[in-house]
């Protein structure tokens, strides 16, 4: 670490008859830190030991503040090595007037593809994929749930419902939904989809590498065919720290006004 960065330490010593708790206004010194790019992704901080000496606080404070921080996203922790700054996410810019696969998003910004299988199958479906595929209760349902990975990073979560009869075989998909439904002529040719705010649980965050609790983005988008049959409706989790949706936004005219 850096001269200039041991100094956020030594600053909070004579700061810290400031009035807010000790471990926030570590924290808030350690954060201002990372952005103001002080200390940056990858660099290890100091121990523990280290910071308290340094800030002439407790290690009891210190840890918690750290604690917090990993918690967060800001810090990592690895075990026998030390605590580091977060490698940063190279943010993803969506448009959300195009519909496009994850394979091809992805193939347009030349990064590599993959997926985790995390279940595919066909299944009695359940309440929420009966309404909204308008299958009765003696139709199945095929599942496509994967962990969809570019350049190595797990950037999503998906898992999409479909009917049976528009994909018997969901095992047979091979790496991208919308080509295989290309194939048999399926391919959604309109979306709607609702995004909204989400605090990962434990699981999820597993599968995405990051903290529990982390603010992620929940989507769900039902996929309509020309004809205006639902095929497809997915519910994914996206991760916060990696996606910025983008939409453009124009002046209605007054012809325009009212239309949906
Ligand atoms: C996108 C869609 C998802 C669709 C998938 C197909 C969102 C939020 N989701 O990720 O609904 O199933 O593409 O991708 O945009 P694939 O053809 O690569 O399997």
């Amino acid at each position: 670490m850096s001269e200039a960065a041991d100094q956020i330490f030594a600053t909070l010593k004579q700061s810290s008859q400031s009035g807010a708790p000790l471990y926030l206004q570590l924290r808030k010194s350690i954060e201002d830190a990372v952005n103001r790019g002080l200390i940056g992704p990858g660099d290890a901080l100091p121990s523990e030991r280290d910071i308290a000496t340094k800030a002439d606080i407790s290690r009891v404070t210190v840890r918690k503040a750290v604690q917090d921080l990993v918690k967060g996203g800001i810090l990592v922790q690895r075990h026998g090595s030390g605590t580091f700054v977060a490698p940063r996410m190279e943010r993803v810019e969506q448009s959300l007037s195009r519909l496009t696969s994850f394979t091809e998003d992805m193939a347009r910004r030349g990064m590599a593809v993959r997926s985790a299988w995390l279940d595919r199958g066909l299944y009695a479906p359940s309440p929420d994929e009966m309404m909204v595929l308008g299958l009765s209760s003696n139709e199945l349902v095929a599942r496509v749930s994967r962990l969809r990975i570019a350049n190595d990073t797990p950037l999503a979560i998906e898992r999409a419902s479909l009917s049976a009869s528009a994909l018997p075989d969901p095992a047979g998909i091979g790496s991208s939904l919308y080509a295989a439904l290309e194939l048999t002529g399926n391919r959604p040719v309109r979306a709607v989809q609702r995004i909204s705010a989400a605090n990962l649980g434990d699981a999820d965050a597993r599968l995405l590498e990051v903290p529990p609790g982390i603010a992620g983005l929940h989507i769900e988008r039902i996929s309509y065919l020309a004809s205006g049959k639902v095929i497809e409706f997915t519910r994914s989790i996206y991760r916060g720290d990696a996606y910025d949706f983008v939409a453009e936004l124009r002046l209605t005219g007054p012809s325009e006004e009212g239309r949906p």
